[in-house]
């Protein structure tokens, strides 16, 4: 890695704690990536983002901000991106999935509650994360509890913009969160001194989706049997969707495509065919949570699909492109967003619906449901999955979990009961 400490001291970093975060980043990387057989050549780009990510993607922010540009902090994917993009910004994720800062964090927020919101919150009292440090503006939203009250403690350390993001979705709610949708592209135009107009926010569109189209290629070429390509690797591109610049990730994304097609071509996979085929649920994995998967992957199953904001909830669905006015598009935009099946929405059928037809389509032998501790909306909703896969047929292992390892030698025995009893089905 080259050297960037100076960069980080003038961001005001923890020089020695961050340190220690990057001490452990590439033991842990290499253990659960470098060590996989078969990989697609590919992923060597996304190997070197990981490498430097709070290296290079730093400095790109740096000399973005140098030449007059925002940077804005994001924690959901609600918040919609192609409106600060629209506004000549750049939207980064600040969720982390590390134990960082613990004992800052938990100076301001109760002990049990969600390792996402406390990671957040340490990683802004520690000191420690670049993207944080370079965010001109940080954009919150009212989902879940946890969140919405952490966000009123983070502003006492940097400025924090709420978006309230309805509940349900009945007619008023699709109202109010089209003012609110309205009422931030009016802030970012203020912030950023740049007009929104009718091109920069088609062209936006435009980009967004070409992220989100290769990422859904991506995910056609992954369910092919055998997989040429593993779910760690397409979760670690999925993670790295919420950061990196965007031509240049598209690009990346489409070259590894068509080096999957080859493969596919070839009958070549990085798993035996006819193995099991597992989809993921639940709650995000930010970076640099890859636990689970990893434990799944090295059980012998393959993951196919993640229905989750750290997967499908994040791309699949596209903004239509023939908004003609900023008033259309900005209607398609609030519009698209709404459809992602968070399970801060009551009800959530539409999620119930999503986890069996994507089993379906995905041809998934089962559904893991991996929830964080402390996550109420999807501890609870875990019911309404076990319900409506049990009516369908479809096995089901639901697991509680946090960023800690202590309970991996755990989880793997429950994985691999959970595969041994699909064996015997
Ligand atoms: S749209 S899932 S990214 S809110 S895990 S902080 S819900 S207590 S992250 Fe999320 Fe947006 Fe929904 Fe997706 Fe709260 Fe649960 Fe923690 Fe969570």
């Amino acid at each position: 890695m080259a050297d960037h400490r100076k960069m980080w001291q003038s961001l005001g970093l923890d020089l020695a704690s961050h340190d220690q975060l990057m001490d452990v980043l590439p033991i842990s990387y290499g253990s659960v990536y470098m060590n996989q057989e078969n990989r697609p050549e590919g992923m060597e780009y996304f190997d070197f983002v990981v490498s430097e990510v709070h290296g290079q993607r730093i400095q790109e922010l740096q000399d973005h901000k140098a030449a007059g540009g925002k940077v804005v902090g994001a924690f959901c994917v609600y918040v919609p991106e192609e409106i600060v993009r629209a506004a000549g910004g750049i939207q980064v994720g600040l969720c982390s999935g590390v134990e960082i800062g613990t004992a800052q964090a938990e100076k301001v927020l109760p002990r049990n509650i969600c390792p996402l919101i406390k990671s957040f919150m340490g990683f802004k009292l520690g000191k420690v994360c670049p993207y944080f440090e370079s965010s001109d503006m940080v954009v919150g939203e009212t989902t879940c509890d946890g969140k919405k009250k952490a966000f009123e403690i983070l502003n006492d350390y940097v400025p924090v913009y709420v978006m309230e993001t309805p509940q349900m979705k009945r007619e008023k709610d699709k109202a109010l969160w089209l003012s609110e949708v309205q009422d931030f592209l009016a802030t970012l135009e203020e912030y950023t001194g740049n007009k929104v107009t009718a091109e920069s926010l088609r062209q936006a569109i435009k980009e967004t989706n070409d992220k989100r189209r290769s990422l859904l290629r991506l995910n056609k070429l992954r369910l092919q049997d055998p997989a040429p390509i593993s779910g760690k690797d397409c979760l670690l591109i999925e993670q790295i969707s919420m950061y990196d610049d965007v031509p240049r990730f598209t690009a990346q994304v489409n070259a590894l495509c068509d080096e999957l097609e080859v493969r596919v071509k070839g009958g070549r996979g990085v798993a035996e065919a006819g193995g099991p085929r597992l989809i993921l649920s639940g709650t995000p994995m930010a970076l640099p949570n890859w636990k689970v998967p990893h434990v799944i992957e090295t059980s012998g199953a393959v993951i196919v699909g993640e229905e989750m904001c750290t997967g499908l909830r994040y791309f699949e669905n596209l903004v239509p492109e023939d908004g003609e006015t900023v008033e259309q598009m900005v209607e398609a935009i609030a519009a698209r967003y709404l459809d992602i099946n968070c399970a801060c929405f009551t009800p959530n059928e539409s999620r119930m619906e999503k986890i069996v037809s994507l089993t379906r389509e995905m041809k998934a032998h089962g559904v893991i449901n991996c929830t964080l501790a402390f996550c109420d909306p999807y501890l609870v909703e875990a019911n309404r999955v076990a319900k409506r896969l049990k009516e369908h047929n479809i096995p089901l292992l639901d697991l509680e979990t946090d960023y800690g390892q202590e309970d991996t030698a755990q989880i793997k025995t429950r994985i691999e009961a959970f595969l041994e009893m699909l064996a015997n089905r």
